[in-house]
């Protein structure tokens, strides 16, 4: 396979976007809009993945390889189009071919729409997978979900959060091929009937999921996967019966039904939707990805008892848990498999990630939800439910599948999986301690520990282009896929030589953002100040409200003393909250008007300012990760089960002020614990510290700062003219403070001082911030998906021979 394409010249990549423009947009040069050479530029790199594309998939078919196939409800994939280019080293060639026909690159990238098809980290990382196992070779299939509307775009009113529709399908899609061959039916709701002593499934519902395909190029393109994503079609037009006696309402319902499903993706990635809707869409992304599963491995080979030998299935979190009964139904009732055959088949292809602790995010249904929706699959989950309580006695205290008139998806996915596993070591231990004790004591070695990690290509090599010029400069190309050679980094931060030019690459990026955030959102800020970055979703256990707490004490600090010699600030704050989390759009209305108050002060002026760019997303996030200074990793210990912003701000060379949560714990270890500012409580201090009911306020009042700072916003020092508008807030942080703000909150102020104190030592800080990059090689997500292949799926890269 080629591993550059050298029949592309700059001349040939002219005319091919000439070609696309005149032919494919009926467009000439003089009349084009950006939009138009954004799609021809687009057409002209597809065209080059094409060929990988072809030769992966006919490798894989004639060399009987086993696939891996990523069941996913979310792909955060943001912008393709700079990202291919990168990938298939045609990044300088394209921007020279686009300046050579007058039209500017950046532009041009920075038109195509952000592909939001998730909420946040676990969508993010569903698409650094992608991507790494198109790297490492690795055939696979990522499904999903095409959502018309991907997640809400959000801007400020007032400083409170609005939310509205996202439409990233208004324009054309260049990326993808529609597959009108590739459509399944899938059923809902109905009866299950007895015939001939089988049981047999009459839907009441019926859609078509018809599939979409976008192809994703690996590094150097020499390997490509698909991304497969279902839309939902009506079965039957409308319903013309209906429609000839006027009823057009109900005429018009199986298009209804089928648009709806693939409407809208759900808002929210840590509360359980109790949406029959949400149970449908889990359903109809699953099903329709089995049975073209199922299709592929029976053109290929003949008996469905062999399907673990060539397929595996990773479920992404409990959304597609489902899959379990629907495997095993399909190969009972459509293949005439036995159960006891099917049920070995099924745990043998299946693997479960979990992605959180948070009780309110392990998705349980009602039973009658849950049967009147699915209710042959009810039947089965009742079956597995029964076979695992009669096989594999358990205590008194276990908790099976069906409970409490409720069906666990934690405990089925677990069940049905050959392997579980947990996205950092803590986590991962915190699932075998907490979240399945007994399921863990019955099954001891299925659950394995994966850390997730992030793609160098996206997020050093695109995001960072100063910091990547430099490290090649430094030790050479060829890290991009293999990280760990960054730590041939490591001998250079001795040298003033090496260390001013990370500098250099730094503030680069931080005029570039300072400029943007001038534009954006109006705030001037200098580059010469410390940038200290929060960015994810909004929630209470990622805490932005002790950051913002911080920032107000900090503020009143300036402001009593201007002359104390301190760093100036700027604090970046980025994300969205679910739009019915009343409290974490609480948080966001306080740090836009604490923001409003502290960027008018004349007293503290440039010593610290607030912002908060609207509509966090990926593209924001390629913009602010380089530029960062610090990152802010500050979960109350235990909550976060990774994280992987974390890794993307160590690459590029930020140190985190962070707790002692998720993949925190392995940054540290791998930094070293003199080049990260680690604060707060353990997990376990935190269960113990929860234990005293009135732990928050004993914490207020031994801490003056803390006082001070609860006391101006209750004041309503940042809501004039609405005194009483944080009352509630402030009293939660007395009374209901779960997530332990106060408990942390004077670590966390020792700890920011130690930032500034390290800030102002130029060469102490630089040593830090390049070290961080040095050491981060264990973040890729190269290492995670090789874990991934080896531990799980038992897949060889094809890459290898
Ligand atoms: O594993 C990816 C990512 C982790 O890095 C975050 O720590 C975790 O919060 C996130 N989980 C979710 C919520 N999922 N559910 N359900 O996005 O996963």
């Amino acid at each position: 396979m080629p591993v550059n394409d050298q029949s592309l010249t700059p001349n040939v990549l002219k005319t091919d976007v000439m070609r696309h423009l005149t032919f494919t947009l009926g467009k000439d040069a003089p009349h084009a809009s950006l939009y138009d050479w954004r799609m021809a530029l687009s057409y002209a790199i597809r065209d080059r993945i094409m060929e990988p594309w072809f030769a992966s998939t006919r490798r894989t078919w004639d060399e009987d390889r086993k696939r891996v196939y990523y069941l996913s409800m979310e792909f955060l994939i943001g912008r393709i189009l700079e990202d291919a280019t990168i990938n298939l080293g045609l990044h300088e060639m394209a921007e020279r071919t686009m300046a050579e026909l007058g039209q500017d690159f950046k532009a041009i990238v920075g038109d195509e729409p952000d592909a939001a098809l998730g909420n946040g980290g676990l969508g993010r990382l569903a698409a650094c997978f992608m991507e790494s196992m198109a790297t490492l070779g690795c055939p696979a299939y990522g499904y999903g979900i095409r959502y018309e509307h991907g997640l809400f775009r959000q801007r400020f009113e007032g400083g409170q959060q609005v939310e509205t529709p996202e439409d990233w399908l208004s324009q054309r899609n260049p990326w993808e091929f529609d597959r009108p061959e590739a459509t399944y039916i899938v059923g809902f709701k109905g009866h299950v009937e007895t015939r001939d002593g089988r049981e047999v499934w009459v839907p009441a519902e019926t859609v078509k999921a018809s599939a979409h395909d976008t192809p994703v190029v690996g590094w150097q393109g020499r390997w490509a996967n698909t991304l497969r994503l279902w839309g939902a079609e009506p079965t039957t037009l409308f319903d013309l019966e209906r429609f000839n006696r006027g009823d057009y309402t109900a005429a018009a319902e199986p298009e209804t039904l089928a648009r709806t499903l693939s409407r809208v993706l759900y808002p929210d990635d840590t509360t359980y939707q109790g949406k029959e809707l949400r149970l449908k869409q889990e359903f109809f992304l699953t099903s329709a990805a089995l049975q073209d599963i199922l299709r592929r491995f029976k053109s290929g080979h003949g008996d469905l008892r062999a399907l673990s030998r060539h397929v595996a299935i990773q479920m992404n979190d409990t959304h597609p848990a489902i899959a379990g009964p629907e495997l095993i139904r399909l190969l009972v009732d459509e293949h005439g498999l036995t159960f006891d055959e099917a049920l070995p088949v099924a745990q043998e292809c299946l693997g479960y990630t979990n992605h959180t602790l948070l009780p309110e995010a392990l998705e349980r249904w009602a039973t009658f939800t849950f049967g009147n929706v699915l209710p042959r699959h009810m039947q089965i989950v009742e079956r597995i439910d029964g076979w695992h309580r009669r096989t594999f006695p358990a205590r008194p205290h276990y908790v099976g599948i069906v409970k409490h008139h409720e069906v666990r998806m934690g405990e089925l996915a677990f069940i049905m999986s050959h392997k579980v596993n947990g996205v950092s070591a803590l986590h991962t231990d915190l699932v075998k301690a907490n979240l399945f004790p007994e399921l863990d004591r019955l099954h001891p070695e299925k659950i394995v520990n994966q850390t997730n990690g992030v793609t160098p290509r996206r997020w050093l090599k695109m995001a960072n282009p100063p910091l990547a010029r430099l490290i090649g400069e430094t030790i050479g190309e060829g890290w991009e896929d293999d990280l760990d050679r960054l730590k041939g980094l490591e001998p250079h931060v001795t040298d003033q030589g090496f260390l001013g030019a990370f500098d250099v690459a730094k503030r680069q990026n931080k005029v570039t953002l300072s400029n943007w955030l001038g534009a954006d959102c109006g705030v001037k800020v200098s580059p010469d100040a410390l940038f200290d970055v929060q960015v994810k979703r909004i929630h209470e256990y990622k805490r932005q409200l002790l950051n913002i707490l911080e920032t107000v004490a900090r503020w009143q600090a300036i402001r009593a003393n201007p002359d104390a010699g301190w760093v100036p600030r700027v604090k970046i704050f980025g994300g969205k909250s679910a739009p019915g989390y009343a409290v974490a759009k609480e948080i966001i209305h306080l740090i836009n008007d604490v923001a409003a108050v502290v960027n008018a002060d004349p007293v503290v002026g440039d010593l610290l300012k607030v912002v908060y760019p609207a509509n966090y997303n990926v593209s924001m996030a390629e913009r602010l990760v380089p530029a960062a200074d610090l990152s802010e990793q500050i979960s109350t210990a235990g909550k976060e089960a990774s994280g992987t912003g974390n890794m993307k701000f160590m690459m590029n060379g930020a140190p985190t002020i962070g707790t002692l949560d998720g993949a925190n714990v392995e940054i540290l270890q791998e930094v070293g614990r003199e080049n990260f500012f680690l604060f707060g409580l353990t997990a376990e201090e935190v269960m113990k510290r929860r234990e005293d009911p009135d732990h928050a306020r004993k914490a207020i009042e031994a801490s003056q700062i803390m006082q001070n700072v609860l006391q101006a916003i209750a004041e309503g020092q940042f809501s004039p003219g609405q005194a009483d508008r944080y009352h509630g807030l402030v009293h939660r942080v007395w009374h209901h403070d779960y997530f332990l703000v106060a408990s942390d909150f004077d670590a966390y102020l020792a700890a920011q001082a130690e930032v500034d104190a390290a800030y102002k030592d130029r060469a102490r800080w630089l040593t830090m911030a390049a070290l961080n990059t040095a050491r981060s090689g264990f973040f890729s997500s190269d290492r995670t998906i090789r874990g991934y292949m080896k531990d799980i799926w038992g897949v060889e890269s094809a890459l290898q021979d």
